[in-house]
């Protein structure tokens, strides 16, 4: 499924260490296609819904705390494959465990500052895409490398 989508949030932790642009870099360099970016101050309404599974958690006021402590960048990449090796590229979710490479293994110390989110299916990705994008905003565009980057 070359156009198979999926979210991509850089945290709060990474924009204030002003990693969004290697976070960037590494989709783009990998080929996936950015159909939609944006830059916003998440509210707690939009992350109830994100994380609507992770509600009655203990940890849940903190990381709702921290995402909300200041911008973040959400974005939607586009692939084929993109939701799982979105997850490899990100690696664990704890960071103890990320291996090197990962961002998370690269640029994370701690589960609560973990650097980025990527939806975890195809599903969840479709979903969570409405949530943080409105229709209109993902932008339909033809990669003119695609001979080369899948054959
Ligand atoms: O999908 P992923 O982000 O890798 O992990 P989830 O299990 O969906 O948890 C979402 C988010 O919650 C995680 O990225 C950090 C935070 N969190 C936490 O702060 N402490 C935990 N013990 C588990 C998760
Ligand atoms: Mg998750």
């Amino acid at each position: 499924e070359l156009q198979e989508k999926t979210l991509v949030l850089v945290k709060p932790d990474a924009v204030q260490r002003r990693l969004v642009g290697n976070v960037i870099q590494r989709f783009e360099r990998r080929g996936f296609k950015l159909v939609a970016m944006k830059l916003l101050q998440a509210d707690q309404g939009l992350l109830d819904k994100h994380y609507q599974q992770l509600r009655q958690k203990p940890f849940y006021p903190a990381l709702l705390a921290y995402m909300t402590s200041g911008p973040l960048v959400a974005m939607v990449w586009e692939g084929y494959n993109v939701v799982r090796s979105t997850r490899a590229m990100v690696g664990d979710t704890d960071s103890a465990t990320a291996a090197a490479g990962t961002i998370r293994g690269d640029f994370s110390m701690h589960v609560s500052r973990n650097v980025v989110h990527a939806s975890d299916s195809v599903e969840t990705a479709q979903r969570e895409i409405g949530f943080w994008f409105q229709q209109d905003e993902l932008v339909a565009w033809e990669s003119g490398d695609q001979d080369y980057t899948y054959g």
